[in-house]
């Protein structure tokens, strides 16, 4: 059928028309700490809402299986350029529909099943995606996890060593969701080279920082290189594949497609080519050290109020807080922040128990507050209100300590637009 005058959304669908608009009302006005969460450009929503959405193809730019992809053809090959310039990489698929695909097909492409693996664990910052049990990798293959150091929350290079030479993974991966500290590339590198391992680095939590230069970059010395584009690096949900060399490329290529996806997605490759443009702009680089200064003085405004910081700071965007001397939960904590108009995420950290319900972590990010322009004085605001709302709720008086809280946050909503 025709539609010669679509009503608009409003009209023909109030339920989601109502959700979207509730949705964008509530990003306005709270401050939004989850760690993988940013908030996109302008041109990056355009792209993801435009008709290119309605194009089918598969295969790559220049060798596809459907006609009429002569413009996502300009817009992928446009985003594989700037990705390979951005990160100095001689290779780049720009294709996975998100960090987890585009961990599959580096699975598909360096290992069998039952392989070994080797990877950070996921009480310490790892990623599900890494040989998590219920995680299709964790059925896969035979997975082993390292740890962090039990007193400082660092890795302990020697102990990851001596750990890989008893494992023998075939894989060693680095990288995760809630580790908040330099990793040393190089130093993994010649790990996973000394027992014949491969070595991947899942960089999602800190492309943008890589990109900005705040960040140390593991393109020059793991094989393959992963992320996604939300997060740091402020684009659309969405994986992309790196690589140093071409050695992989053939096998990574058939890996996404037809290994692990079909169609790619069109109007999303747009709004990353968009993200990496943007990523390639000096105020992009400002914004990345910007990220990290904030979190940092996040860290040491709650550190100063007695709040354990695993690691005791941080090196990125992300801190992770260990409320277990407030006798407070991670849910806890969460819940504590809302009633401020403050969203964040519950997590474990390390030697946590397994179930989320007895987590006595908290993570915060700082990416896309960032973004709304505050500042290190605003980070100080906003750390005396979760400290305030932290001790409140350790003394179980939140809803006292609640309006004063929300009337701070919401001065910050208004004078940084979302
Ligand atoms: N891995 C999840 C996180 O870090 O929040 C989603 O990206």
């Amino acid at each position: 059928m025709n539609i010669q005058s679509p009503p608009t959304l409003a009209e023909s669908d109030p339920l989601i028309a109502g959700a979207l608009a509730d949705e964008k009302a509530r990003q306005q006005n709270q401050i939004e700490l989850i760690a993988s969460e940013n908030i996109v450009s302008p041109g990056v929503l355009e792209a993801l809402g435009h008709e290119m959405t309605n194009k089918t193809l598969e295969g790559y730019p220049g060798n596809r299986f459907h006609g009429g992809g002569q413009f996502v053809d300009v817009v992928e090959q446009a985003a594989i350029d700037r990705a390979k310039e951005l990160f100095g990489a001689a290779y780049a698929n720009v294709q996975p529909h998100s960090g987890t695909q585009a961990n599959q097909a580096v699975f598909f492409t360096l290992v069998k099943p039952g392989d070994r693996i080797l990877s950070l664990d996921l009480a310490a910052g790892g990623h599900l995606s890494h040989g998590a049990k219920p995680n299709l990798s964790g059925r896969w293959f035979d997975a082993h996890t390292y740890t962090v150091d039990r007193d400082t929350g660092l890795m302990n290079y020697e102990a990851i060593a001596a750990q890989a030479e008893e494992i023998r993974p075939q894989l060693l991966i680095a990288g995760g969701s809630a580790y908040p500290r330099k990793i040393d590339f190089a130093r993994m590198a010649k790990i996973a080279e000394k027992v014949g391992a491969r070595f991947l680095v899942d960089m999602a939590h800190y492309a943008g920082l890589v990109a900005a230069g705040a960040y140390p970059s593991p393109v020059p010395h793991a094989d393959i290189v992963t992320c996604t584009t939300t997060k740091t690096l402020r684009g659309p949900r969405g994986g992309l594949i790196l690589s140093r060399s071409d050695e992989f490329a053939r096998k990574l290529q058939t890996a996404i497609f037809p290994g692990v996806q079909g169609s790619l997605h069109s109007n999303v490759l747009a709004a990353k080519a968009v993200c990496l443009g943007e990523a390639l702009r000096s105020e992009f680089k400002a914004y990345g050290h910007q990220v990290v200064a904030n979190a940092r003085r996040l860290a040491e405004v709650l550190m100063a109020r007695g709040i354990k910081i695993v690691s005791g700071g941080t090196d990125t965007h992300m801190l992770l807080l260990d409320l277990s001397p407030l006798g407070l939960l991670g849910s806890d904590a969460e819940t504590a922040l809302a009633a401020a108009n403050i969203t964040s995420n519950k997590n474990p950290v390390p030697f946590d128990a397994l179930r989320p319900s007895e987590w006595v972590g908290l993570r915060l990010g700082v990416a896309a507050a960032t973004t709304r322009g505050l500042g290190e004085a605003e980070m100080e605001v906003l750390g005396a209100v979760i400290a305030d709302m932290l001790e409140a709720a350790a003394a179980g008086v939140l809803e006292e300590a609640a309006g004063a809280a929300r009337k701070k946050v919401g001065a910050l909503c208004e004078r940084f637009p979302a």
